[in-house]
């Protein structure tokens, strides 16, 4: 008896290039938010040297959209992947699997962007629940890997570009053939899939768009959830910062003619109230209100050069969040404050007492915390 292989037959008729477009055209638009928004934000958490004096202060919600969009457009993809995935999975058993070298070259691009995908969208996701199973860092790699991705991507769409428009519309002219109409239970599978897109979206999205704030379900960080009605990513416990005693506190402005301040005297001068988002990278985002004293005027006591980057130093000793840099647009914006209070108190410990950064328009790993020490670079 001789036993032969044979690849699985597949007869559903959801199957085919219809579907996979359908739900394409709603997969390639969430990726190019996510990417885009995505290299907002690495490039305001890491300017190279020639943006660092371009980037803006404003508007001053300007990061909260931008990262808002990014982490929902990143959800939101995630039915829509797993569905395009069902939709094109029997590819995987295409015979023969190889037909010529463009072929191969093609599922090479195809594995590097399904791989990448999933890759992207699990890491974002776990990242904005604060877990890292894994032994890499995550900026950099998530980083990397968009590009990856968003190269196999143009690859793919490029590639596919004929059966793309061929099949773009319910019956596109020429395609009168029956795989490309609409059957019900293609719409079916659309309208479920869209569902699933409009309730992970409804159950998270109120993390950073407060009017949705009720229908938070399963986003990490509830707006309202935290000391002061503000939420905290890390406490000051978590980062090693005992108690600041008031009357032990500093504050030192290092520049051309240095100088050092007592809590009492930061409170004695001209005090100003802003309202500004802390907008985690993370995804979660709130506004509030601050008080206290404005950066600008404080580097122009230090008689700091109008277009001199600014360095913010934490009393915290150790972790990554430590020290931030700003540019001279955020520097001198007359929002960026050393706030002392936060929503008419002073602030608790875990939002930075006695001192944090507020700034516009600035992810809020950079709203440094328990501010010891500002620095005028050269
Ligand atoms: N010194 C210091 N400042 C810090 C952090 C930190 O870990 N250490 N975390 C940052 C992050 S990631 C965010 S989102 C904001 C959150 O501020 P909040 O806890 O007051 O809401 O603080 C920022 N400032
Ligand atoms: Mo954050």
């Amino acid at each position: 008896m001789k036993l032969r292989l044979s690849p699985p037959v597949f007869r559903g008729g959801l199957h085919d290039a219809r579907t996979a477009t359908s739900i394409g055209r709603w997969l390639a638009p969430a990726f190019a938010v996510c990417f885009v928004t995505g290299l907002v934000s690495h490039v305001m958490q890491h300017p190279p040297g020639w943006l660092a004096d371009a980037i803006p202060s404003r508007p001053s919600w300007g990061y909260r959209l931008t990262q808002g969009l990014h982490v929902a457009s990143g959800i939101a993809a995630i039915p829509l992947l797993l569905a395009k995935l069902w939709a094109v999975y029997p590819r995987l058993f295409e015979w023969p699997p190889l037909r010529s070298v463009r072929h191969a070259l093609e599922r090479l691009s195809v594995a590097v962007l399904v791989a990448g995908s999933v890759f992207e969208l699990a890491t974002g996701l776990l990242n904005t629940a604060q877990w890292y199973p894994w032994p890499f860092s995550f900026v950099p790699v998530h980083y990397a890997v968009a590009w990856l991705v968003v190269g196999t991507l143009v690859l793919h769409i490029t590639v596919k570009a004929p059966q793309i428009e061929a099949h773009w519309t319910r019956r596109s002219p020429g395609t009168l053939a029956l795989p490309a109409q609409d059957v019900p239970d293609r719409r079916s599978l659309l309208a479920a899939v869209g569902a699933a897109v409009g309730a992970v979206t409804l159950t998270t999205v109120g993390q950073s768009f407060t009017p949705l704030k009720d229908f938070v379900l399963f986003a990490p960080r509830h707006p309202d959830k935290g000391p002061q009605a503000l939420p905290v990513n890390r406490t000051a416990a978590a980062a090693g910062v005992g108690r600041i005693a008031a009357e032990e506190y500093r504050l030192t402005v290092a520049g051309p003619r240095p100088y050092t301040l007592t809590l009492a005297e930061l409170r004695d001068l001209p005090q100003y109230e802003v309202e500004l988002p802390i907008a985690c990278v993370e995804g979660w985002s709130k506004s509030a209100h601050w008080t206290g004293v404005r950066v600008v005027d404080l580097l122009e006591r230090a008689q700091a050069p109008a277009r001199a980057r600014v360095r913010v130093v934490s009393l915290q000793l150790r972790g990554g969040y430590r020290v931030s840099e700003m540019g001279h647009r955020h520097a001198r914006d007359p929002l960026t404050l050393l706030a002392l209070r936060l929503n008419g108190e002073e602030l608790d410990p875990d939002h930075g007492y006695p001192v944090r950064l507020i700034a516009p328009d600035r992810p809020g790993v950079l709203q440094t915390k328990w501010v010891g020490r500002l620095e005028v670079l050269a």
